[in-house]
């Protein structure tokens, strides 16, 4: 299955109890599909997953599989537990995402023997081919077309989330490894990622403002960059405003505003003040106007 294209991370939406609400999962899902992404990230950074149980994990990516219409599903597997992680990558494939991936296995300095191992056993665990997911702003990693050259090597690797604002890394993993898919990770960093060997992205404001990303796309592959950059510079107004906040409290804040409840965030992390939430629809609604 093709992988190239325009991704929400999906978020996790939760109800009061903190629950999962599965039936705003499946409304984000047919929303953002109306509004042109091409396929669905699962159970990343911006689904909160390191704060889900092994069970919730399943379940939405059962729901999304549900209401993705054919479109790509790309489930983040990560976990250390190795029981776990087995168990997720089976399960991502037996409802038929077209691959799996994760972050490189964090917490520890971990050595590039362990990280290519740990891929190497999501391969073979899945059966499918893995997207390495790298964000060393939070792994303390950066995986680069030298440290995973034995990883691509092995054709079990589908590519790479790039989610670092370093596009020379980005552009070297594409010239080395040119078969391979890689997709921008930083929204904000869109266009030059695609310049730069992207086709395509993984993102979190894909679902708050998914037709700048279709429309930065289109442009872009009308081949002009000058248009396509003035949406950027727009998108990364608000990126830079809602970095203001806790993110992904923000990023659920406003999208509970246009109409998707989508609920708060799970601690360990906290939901916005009552007057943070002033704040950010004054900054939401002067980005629409
Ligand atoms: O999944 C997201 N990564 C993280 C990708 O949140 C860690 C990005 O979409 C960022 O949220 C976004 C803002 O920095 O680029």
């Amino acid at each position: 299955m093709d992988i190239r294209g325009l991704y929400p991370a999906l978020i996790t939406p939760f109800d009061a109890a903190l629950a999962v609400g599965y039936g705003v999962l499946r409304d984000v899902v047919r929303v953002t599909r109306a509004r042109g992404v091409t396929g669905f990230y699962v159970g990343g950074s911006t689904a909160e997953t390191f704060s889900l149980t092994v069970e919730e994990r399943e379940k939405i990516l059962e729901t999304v599989m549900e209401e993705a219409g054919g479109l790509p599903v790309i489930a983040h597997v990560g976990v250390l537990n190795p029981h776990d992680l087995k168990r997720l990558c089976r399960h991502a494939a037996s409802v038929g995402v077209a691959a799996v991936s994760s972050v490189p296995p964090f917490y520890y300095k971990h050595s590039e023997a362990e990280i290519t191992a740990y891929y190497l056993d999501i391969a073979a665990a899945s059966g499918l081919k893995v997207l390495l997911y790298n964000i060393p702003q939070f792994t303390g990693v950066a995986l680069t077309k030298k440290n995973c050259a034995a990883l691509f090597a092995s054709g079990m690797v589908a590519g790479i989330k790039h989610t670092s604002q370093n596009l020379y890394d980005l552009e070297r993993l594409k010239n080395t490894f040119p078969d391979s898919v890689m997709l921008a990770g930083h929204d904000e960093v869109f266009c030059p990622a695609q310049l730069m060997g992207a086709e395509g992205c993984i993102g979190s404001t894909l679902n708050l403002i998914p037709d700048r990303f279709v429309a930065m796309d289109r442009l872009l592959a009308e081949n002009n960059p000058g248009e396509a950059m003035r949406i950027q510079h727009t998108v990364n107004d608000l990126v830079e405003a809602m970095m203001h906040f806790s993110f992904f409290a923000v990023l659920k804040f406003l999208m509970t505003v246009q109409g998707l409840p989508v609920g708060g965030v799970r601690p360990p992390l906290l939901d916005l003040t009552d007057d943070e939430k002033t704040r950010a629809l004054e900054l939401f609604q002067a980005f629409l106007a």
